[in-house]
C-alpha cells in the first residue's frame, strides 16, 4: 500500500509526464506544419513514448493500492521561433523532468519506500538517455545554424534517429 505521501508525488509525476507528453506533441505539429517531416516524426514519436511514461505510472500507483489522478494539463507553446530555439527548449524540459524524478526518488528515501524507490530507477536511466539524444540533437542544430541546407539534411537523418529508437529493444519494464 503507498503512503499518501508518495501516492501524491506519484500523481504529480504522472501530470508532469502528460504534459512532457502535450509539449512534445506541439513540437510535432510545429515541425509538420513548417514540412520538416523527419522533425515531426521524431517528436510524435518522443510525445508517444512520454505517454508510455506517465502510463508506467499510472499502473504502478493503481497496482499498489493508489488511486492515479488524471488532471488538467498546462498548455503548451505551440509557435517557436527557429528549430534551434524549439530543440533547446526540448533540452531544457528534459532537464526539468530530471529535477522532478530526483526529487521523487529522494521522497522515496525520505519516506523508507524502498519498493518506490526501486521502481524509479527505470525514470532515473531513462533520463539520463533523454537528455543525452536532446543535447546531441542541439550541438547538431547549433552547428547547421540558419544553413537550410544543413537543415534539410538533418531533417532526413532525424528519420534513422527516429527508427532507431522505435525499433531498439524494450529496456527493463
Ligand atoms: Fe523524458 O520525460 Fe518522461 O520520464
Amino acid at each position: 500500500m503507498l503512503k499518501e505521501s508518495i501516492e501524491k508525488a506519484l500523481n504529480d509525476q504522472v501530470r508532469v509526464e502528460a504534459e512532457s507528453s502535450q509539449v512534445y506533441l506541439a513540437m510535432a505539429c510545429w515541425a509538420e506544419v513548417k514540412g520538416l517531416d523527419g522533425i515531426a516524426q521524431f517528436m510524435f514519436a518522443q510525445s508517444d513514448e512520454e505517454r508510455e511514461h506517465m502510463l508506467k505510472l499510472v499502473k504502478y500507483i493503481n497496482e499498489r493500492g493508489g488511486h492515479a489522478q488524471v488532471s488538467a494539463l498546462a498548455a503548451p507553446n505551440v509557435t517557436f521561433g527557429s528549430f534551434q530555439e524549439m530543440f533547446e527548449k526540448l533540452l531544457k524540459h528534459e532537464i526539468f523532468v530530471s529535477e522532478c524524478i530526483n526529487k521523487l526518488v529522494e521522497i522515496t528515501l525520505d519516506e523508507k519506500d524502498f519498493s518506490t524507490h526501486n521502481f524509479l530507477q527505470w525514470y532515473v536511466a531513462e533520463q539520463i538517455e533523454e537528455e543525452a539524444v536532446a543535447r546531441t540533437i542541439l550541438d547538431k542544430i547549433n552547428m547547421i545554424g540558419d544553413d537550410k541546407g544543413g537543415l534539410y539534411l538533418f531533417d532526413r537523418d532525424i528519420k534513422q534517429l527516429s527508427v532507431e529508437s522505435s525499433v531498439a529493444p524494450p529496456t527493463q519494464n
